[in-house]
């Protein structure tokens, strides 16, 4: 029988290609739904046929302990988050139940099932758990590149919550000798990235560009600099680092910087325009408190797992911009044809 595992976040950019990475290797693989007829369960489900669902929530303590107990998974990969920075200045407390205090709910739900003291066994159903932290623990950068050690300084009601789960998971590591992970992982995109990201607020921007259905693209900060890699690498490392002996962190991502300006410059370039004929600066766009510079030092993850990136940064943006094309394309021909049922 192949090995168990119960995804948070299925219906998000890392879930959808976590999922497909373990299918593929012969895992049953089960996503946690939240809310009444989630709209993206559909799109997520159009994806793979074969995964299973839960319903449960992060804000609801019963519905994780009856999710893990219902599934009995082998490995629990907690990817479920509210992802987008600045929607936690809006939305502080919102932010910080879900990103902070849901890790707890889930590490106790994870403890309960297995029995209170089962957990510290590594044999007779220990359950492993993956906790998705986030560079933006980072924020106002002690050192650049970062690694495993550098210290945390996070500059957003995000970043807050995201260390308090990273400590939250080391801690249940070491309190109860449970199996909990952290990956630290750096900015990751693809064609499946929310349309509210930079890589692909740009890769769309481009392409409708380029097809005449926009005319401009307004950005913040365009010198802010990322480690941008892409997902489908990413999610190979969660399972590399839920595979280990021993528990422990690791910092993921490509150790290459690009700025926001690069990014624009070589999505535009990829549609064959120049960006700034297109790029306004929007002052609205500039953070609260920006983090200027993430770099990640993955020695550890390139040591002890072995994992390294498989694709660079210009052919992420060029991927980006070829799958927006095809979609505005495809959206246009729709509207085409609906124009023509309407006359
Ligand atoms: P997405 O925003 O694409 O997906 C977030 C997922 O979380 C969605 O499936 C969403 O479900 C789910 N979710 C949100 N709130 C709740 C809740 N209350 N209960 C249950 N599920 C909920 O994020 P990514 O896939 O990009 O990221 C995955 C995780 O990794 C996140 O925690 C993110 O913070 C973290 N991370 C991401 C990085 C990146 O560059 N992508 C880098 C470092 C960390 P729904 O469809 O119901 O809204
Ligand atoms: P980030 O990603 O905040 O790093 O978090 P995002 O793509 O939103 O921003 C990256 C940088 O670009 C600058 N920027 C803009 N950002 C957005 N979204 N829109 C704009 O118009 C714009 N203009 C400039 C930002 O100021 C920022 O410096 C992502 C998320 O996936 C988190 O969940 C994850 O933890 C981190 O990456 C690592």
């Amino acid at each position: 029988m192949g090995k168990r595992a119960l995804l948070t976040g299925i219906t998000g950019q890392d879930g959808s290609y976590l999922a497909e990475y373990l299918l593929s290797l012969g895992y049953d693989v089960t996503g946690l739904i939240r809310g009444q007829a989630n709209p993206r369960k559909l799109r997520v489900s159009r994806l793979m046929e074969d995964l299973c669902y839960v319903d449960g929530d992060m804000m609801d303590q019963g519905s994780l302990v009856a999710a893990i107990d219902k599934v009995q998974p082998d490995e629990v990969y907690n990817l479920a988050g509210i992802s987008f920075v600045p929607m936690s200045w809006d939305q502080a407390d919102l932010v910080t139940e879900v990103n902070g205090i849901g890790v707890l709910r889930i590490l106790e739900a994870i403890r309960l099932v297995c029995g209170l003291n089962k957990s510290r066994a590594a044999t007779n159903g220990q359950i492993r758990f993956y906790q998705a932290s986030s560079s933006e623990m980072f924020g106002k950068v002690f050192q650049t590149p970062q690694c495993e050690t550098t210290i945390f300084h996070p500059r957003s009601p995000y970043g807050v919550a995201k260390a308090y789960g990273h400590y939250i998971t080391q801690n249940y590591r070491e309190s109860y000798g449970m199996y909990g992970v952290c990956g630290v992982l750096f900015n990751h995109e693809s064609p499946r990235r929310g349309r509210e990201f930079v890589t692909r607020k740009i890769s769309m921007a481009a392409a409708r560009i380029k097809l005449g259905l926009q005319d401009k693209l307004l950005l913040g900060n365009l010198d802010a600099v990322r480690d941008w890699g892409f997902a489908g690498d990413y999610v190979r490392a969660m399972h590399m680092m839920l595979s280990q002996d021993e528990p422990s962190d690791f910092v993921i991502g490509t150790e290459r910087m690009h700025t926001v300006r690069d990014a624009a410059r070589i999505a535009f370039e990829a549609a064959g325009l120049n960006w700034w004929d297109y790029v306004v600066v929007d002052p609205a766009l500039v953070r609260p408190a920006e983090v200027e510079v993430l770099c990640a030092d993955a020695t550890r993850a390139h040591q002890i797992l072995g994992w390294k990136p498989t694709v660079g940064f210009e052919e992420l943006m060029a991927m980006m911009v070829e799958s927006d094309l095809a979609q505005a394309t495809r959206e246009m021909k729709d509207s085409d044809r609906m124009m023509a049922i309407n006359w």
